[in-house]
């Protein structure tokens, strides 16, 4: 892969345990993107707080957060990794494209129709506002591609929009991002009920495996993970959700095609097929798992990170900003 010096920026938010979903769907592919684009990942704890945090607990996510970035390979010299609050231009950049987005469209998000329904004791307008904001992030890095999982597509197409309605009232300023979605591992299910999402958030740890799961926990709960009636291992998510979800992640975690996946375990029962899953994930947490715990008994390190991450990010968004103060008629000294 070569260098072609387009910019990139994806982040995540530092709440509860990341899910392999979460890997797949995000982390994973940046690591390879990195030696592609001029990348940029934040760690997006203001949309965090956008459901109730426990402060002791959000900070100690944001450094485990971190640790794991770097533990999955994603390389803070060759990218710009940052914290979120650092860069105040998030907040200011999101003030301002409030004003160009509409009550009725952020009413629309299924995010936030899932999320309200979920904490409904707290519709906060942050909930409501959260699409401005990663709109406001991705804007202020004029980033050309933005890789994130499918349930992030219409956040993605909301940010293009607002992009498009600002640079034709005034004249180009942000750069239109696109969306990179991978074709395998964009929407991993949840083990337990494969029509849902795999989430970090979810009420059933059964469904989800998480980052830091032990292997006996990974091999738990795959050999617990919903198949169907058949006994065919075979891709097709139509009439084999649990099945073929279960094949994306082989086949991610292996590193092979799923027509190599599915030839793993022709002539096989689901039993062979659930345990064989289950170690290829295991096999491949591990070392993360210990890279993470060893940087994060080194804290000065990860604070240097921070510290030259915000920085760098600071530099390129403030220009952003600039630019767009001037042309809504800011006055400037
Ligand atoms: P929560 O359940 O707390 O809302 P989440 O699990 O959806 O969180 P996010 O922080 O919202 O996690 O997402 C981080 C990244 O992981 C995003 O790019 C998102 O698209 C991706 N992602 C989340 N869940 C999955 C999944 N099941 N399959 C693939 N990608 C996923
Ligand atoms: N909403 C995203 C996290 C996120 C993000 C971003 C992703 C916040 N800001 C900017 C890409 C670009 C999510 O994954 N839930």
């Amino acid at each position: 892969m070569e260098f072609t010096g387009k910019k990139l920026y994806s982040a995540v938010q530092p709440t509860n345990n990341l899910t392999i979903g979460n890997y797949l769907g995000a982390i994973k592919q940046w690591v390879g993107l990195q030696e592609e684009y001029d990348c940029t990942f934040a760690i997006a704890n203001m949309h965090a707080i956008t459901v109730r945090q426990e402060p002791a607990n959000l900070r100690k996510k944001t450094l485990e957060l971190l640790a794991l970035y770097i533990a999955c390979g994603v390389d803070p010299e060759k990218c710009t990794l940052y914290l979120q609050s650092h860069v105040p231009c998030h907040a200011e950049l999101a003030w301002v494209l409030n004003t160009f987005t509409y009550v009725g469209e952020m009413e629309r998000m299924t995010q936030f129709k899932d999320k309200s329904a979920k904490h409904a004791d707290n519709i906060n307008m942050g909930l409501m506002d959260y699409p401005v904001l990663m709109a406001a992030d991705i804007l202020l890095y004029q980033a050309d591609v933005v890789p994130v999982g499918l349930d992030q597509r219409q956040h993605l197409e909301i940010t293009r929009d607002i992009a498009i309605r600002f640079n034709n009232i005034y004249s180009p300023t942000f750069t239109v991002p696109e969306g990179l979605y991978m074709k395998v591992g964009a929407k991993i299910a949840d083990l337990s009920d494969p029509s849902k999402k795999m989430s970090k958030s979810a009420e059933n740890p059964n469904g989800s495996i998480f980052l830091t799961d032990d292997r006996d926990t990974v091999l738990r709960k795959f050999k617990r993970a919903v198949t169907d009636s058949g006994n065919e291992v075979r891709f097709d998510p139509e009439n084999k959700p649990g099945v073929s979800n279960l094949l994306s992640i082989y086949s991610v975690f292996s590193d092979k095609s799923i027509a190599e996946a599915e030839a793993d375990f022709a002539g096989k029962g689901y039993g062979d097929f659930k345990l064989a899953v289950g170690e290829a994930v295991a096999d491949k947490l591990a070392p993360i798992q210990a890279e993470q715990a060893r940087l994060l008994s080194d804290k000065a390190y990860l604070d240097n990170v921070l510290a030259s991450g915000a920085e760098k990010a600071y530099r390129t968004a403030k220009k952003t900003l600039a630019k767009v103060y001037k042309k809504i008629g800011f006055y400037q000294l």
